[in-house]
């Protein structure tokens, strides 16, 4: 990977998530020593700062299966214009959440570019509810489908209403729990599903390296979204939905490493830290030292 500019853009979002806490997820993530350790690798560090976002309590649900969807609209309007022009710029966006409604303005944003993306989503969820399979209402179990062209015209129309991500580069890592109806639909896509099951059965190596394949074919660069969710709650229990049976400390970590070899992240997420669940900060911590890996870090 060669060294240029990381340009980190916070999005203290939790309206996607129905009032959780993870709006303190950019604050927690810098707070751990973000900007620093990204500056000893060798990198540019530009600071974009936090987008504004309101908070729930000045705000109104006006429809129980889109909750705050005007608001988020609005904010993923602005990201996506940010994400884009980094990209133009040629710089590498860093996202940091916010929960994960703002996949929905990183994807458009990076839709905008000439370039093309594969996608790596690590999610112990499958985010592919649409407004007639969401049991919640919150928009953050929406992003992937909505990226897909699938869900509320509001969502599926910022950047354009052409779809935001190629099916056939399109990758998640760590499901293990999804809504019944979502898997219907996420089985009718394209989109490849890796389990916890597949990574207890072939391992974390394995599967890493199959999806870089299939998010690199015919792509100029690969975006990671990173739910923290998707490690086990004993090591990160500041998640805005924490569940059992997650991979480890050391798999993400792999993950992110063998990504960093692979040369070919554009762009990354980090969503869904909970400073308010969390313990000491460990989660933002975690997160800090995921990104450092996927950013080139090495243990030797
Ligand atoms: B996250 C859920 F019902 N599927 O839609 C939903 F289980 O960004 C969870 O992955 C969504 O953390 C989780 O509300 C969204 C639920
Ligand atoms: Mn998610
Ligand atoms: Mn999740
Ligand atoms: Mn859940």
């Amino acid at each position: 990977m060669q060294k240029k500019v990381i340009r980190i853009i916070g999005v203290p979002i939790d309206l996607g998530a129905d009032r959780r806490g993870v709006d303190m997820g950019p604050s927690a993530i810098r707070y751990a020593g973000l900007n620093a350790r990204l500056k000893g690798l060798g990198w540019k560090v530009e600071d974009y700062g936090n987008l504004e976002v309101p908070v729930p309590e000045t705000r109104e649900i006006k429809d129980k299966r889109l909750k705050y969807l005007e608001e988020i609209v609005t904010i993923n309007e602005r990201l996506h214009l940010i994400v884009s022009e980094a990209i133009k710029e040629g710089v590498v966006p860093l996202i940091l959440g916010g929960d994960h409604s703002l996949g929905i303005g990183t994807l458009a944003g990076l839709a905008l570019s000439e370039k093309s993306f594969g996608l790596i989503w690590f999610d112990t969820h499958g985010d592919y509810n649409s407004l007639d399979t969401t049991e919640s209402g919150n928009i953050h179990g929406m992003p992937l489908a909505v990226a897909n062209g699938i869900g509320a015209p509001e969502l599926t129309s910022i950047g354009g209403v052409k779809k935001k991500l190629r099916e056939e580069n399109t990758v998640i890592i760590g499901a293990r729990e999804m809504d019944p109806q979502e898997k219907e639909l996420l089985r009718k896509s394209k989109i490849t599903v890796f389990t916890m099951r597949d990574i207890d059965q072939v391992g974390m190596t394995e599967v890493v390296k199959q999806g870089i394949k299939i998010a690199s074919q015919g792509t100029d660069g690969i975006h990671i979204s990173f739910d923290l969710d998707v490690i086990d709650p004993e090591e990160a229990p500041g998640v805005g939905t924490p569940v059992a049976g997650g991979i480890t400390y050391r798999e993400a970590h792999l993950a992110m490493e063998l990504l960093a070899d692979s040369g070919r992240i554009s762009s990354m997420d980090v969503v869904e830290v909970n400073p308010i669940l969390d313990n000491h900060n460990k989660t933002a911590k975690l997160a800090v030292g995921l990104i450092c890996s996927a950013f080139g870090e090495q243990i030797f």
